[in-house]
């Protein structure tokens, strides 16, 4: 009888182990493509999405999904530039200029997007 509660707790112990472990290593990968909540730019998967498409005036968040730090910066180098933003946290941008804005991080070469700010 002891040994059978013990097999149990012991087999309780792992699968904690295992979903906690398994858990740790999921974060959500929704980078890429359009986005369809404008206002809200994640950043997630080392990416951003493609093009984003405010009218100006609007306020545009990016917020960092990701384990790693990332940046917004604008190509140009003087319509924004975030810093480093760290996991879970945010950078915001009026968008009062009407344009296309190509962006990137400065951190990883791949991560590239457009801004693009309407009448
Ligand atoms: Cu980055």
């Amino acid at each position: 009888m002891k040994t059978k509660y013990f097999a149990i707790f012991i087999a309780t112990g792992l699968s904690i182990a295992f979903f906690s472990c398994s858990k740790s290593k999921t974060y959500s990968t929704g980078g890429g493509g359009n986005n369809n909540n404008p206002n809200s730019i994640a950043i997630s998967g080392m990416a951003f999405p493609a093009t984003t498409t405010v009218k100006v005036g609007s306020t545009v968040t990016w917020t960092n999904n990701d384990p790693m730090a990332h940046t917004v910066t604008s190509d140009d180098g003087v319509s924004f530039n975030s810093g480093s933003i760290e996991y879970g946290k945010s950078f915001s941008y009026t968008a009062n200029t009407v344009g296309s804005f190509a962006y990137h991080c400065n951190f990883h070469a791949t991560m590239k997007a457009t801004l693009v700010v309407t009448q």
